[in-house]
């Protein structure tokens, strides 16, 4: 397939309640898109950088620099025959792998639709339906108990509490006596460090399926200390760009669960890559979430139907988030289970009504 023409947008989206995590407060939704266009089809994909670099260390700005000066204007003309033909494209420039991601994702969109073949079937997906959760922000333990009752009464299949320093065993003490049985999991987006190891094993007392990325975004050895001084999983998130992370991740015991989101390792490929080294060490992965609009949040539903997604994700119904998403297709959960939109490529499409109200073009380019 010939790519014809590239369109780069740049969308905001209210979010229907601020998000809290360790590092900050969202209140928005950011993100550049992009919509890839050859033989009468739109592939598209969404990033998943933050207007500053809070979550790891790419921009906003930063992936819009790269992607106009370096690699949609020498996308665009390009003949494909498969997805890993635009490699030599990105391979020149370091990091960025969620600039990256942008661009590899759309292009997967836009062959599989150019096939007219779901994602799902061509990256090998083994379900039609994934298991999903929620993933909850800061909050008091009140608010944080009405918003577990209201997930538990949707269906949800665990719960994920955002943690962070002194808001860590009081808040699940006092989850723990309301709800006793549910599947609860906790993530301090790299709050803690060693020194922090009395409450980090503190936490072993409350039967969490994981404990999500304790310690900093660019550490994998201190997390190996962690992990075999307690008995809860570690999860890995921010930690694992590469297939390789993850191997040495799991080969010197830092962790025990990996978080893949597509977004953040650079695209399809190395999602798969990570999936696959995971599987090997006999160590499940589930597909985590940047409170993505409905096009980031279809593709991570077909990456989450390959067979090590074996623990529930973070892709919740879209109304969770949005008053009104920038695609046709709602894409909800019924007893948690999300399923894959139907359809070529990632089977949504985009309401571009709402989507003008949100966006403006940054660029467009065409062959
Ligand atoms: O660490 O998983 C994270 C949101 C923004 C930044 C980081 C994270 C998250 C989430 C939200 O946990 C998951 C979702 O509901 O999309
Ligand atoms: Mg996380």
């Amino acid at each position: 397939i010939k790519i014809e023409r590239a369109e780069l947008r740049l969308v905001h989206l209210p979010l229907l309640t601020p998000f809290v995590i360790s590092t900050g407060t969202m209140t928005h939704k950011t993100f550049p898109l992009l919509v890839l266009r050859g033989e009468g089809v739109d592939g598209m994909a969404e990033g998943v950088m933050d207007p500053l670099p809070d979550y790891l260390e790419e921009t906003i700005a930063g992936a819009l620099d790269l992607l106009r000066n370096a690699v949609l204007p020498r996308l665009v003309g390009l003949r494909i025959g498969s997805p890993s033909d635009i490699a030599p494209l990105l391979a020149p420039w370091r990091g960025n792998r969620m600039a990256k991601a942008v661009v590899e994702m759309a292009v997967w969109d836009l062959w599989a639709r150019s096939l007219n073949q779901p994602l799902c079937h061509l990256l090998g997906g083994v379900r039609d339906r994934i298991e999903v959760g929620v993933s909850l922000g800061i909050a008091p333990l009140d608010v944080t108990l009405d918003r577990i009752a209201e997930a538990q009464a949707q269906g949800y299949r665990r719960v994920k509490l955002k943690i962070k320093q002194g808001h860590d065993l009081t808040l699940l003490a006092g989850v723990r006596a309301e709800f006793p049985d549910i599947k609860l999991t906790v993530d301090a987006n790299t709050d803690y460090t060693l020194s922090d190891l009395p409450v980090l094993r503190g936490m072993d007392a409350f039967d969490l399926d994981y404990i999500e990325q304790p310690l900093a975004f660019d550490d994998i050895l201190d997390h190996v200390q962690v992990q075999a001084a307690l008995n809860t999983a570690i999860c890995l998130d921010e930690s694992i760009r590469t297939a390789k992370d993850a191997r040495i991740a799991l080969q010197m015991g830092a962790a025990r669960v990996i978080n893949i989101k597509v977004g953040r390792v650079g695209g399809i490929a190395e999602a798969r890559a990570i999936h696959d080294v995971s599987a090997a060490f006999g160590a499940p992965v589930w597909c985590g979430g940047m409170l993505e609009s409905g096009v980031g949040r279809a593709h991570n539903i077909h990456l989450a139907t390959l067979p090590n997604f074996t623990k529930p994700g973070d892709t919740s119904s879209a109304s969770r988030y949005f008053a009104r998403d920038i695609v046709n297709e709602p894409l909800e959960a019924t007893d948690g289970l999300m399923p894959v939109p139907p359809g070529p490529g990632i089977g949504v499409t985009l309401d571009h009504v709402a989507l003008d109200a949100v966006s403006e073009v940054i660029e467009v380019w065409t062959a």
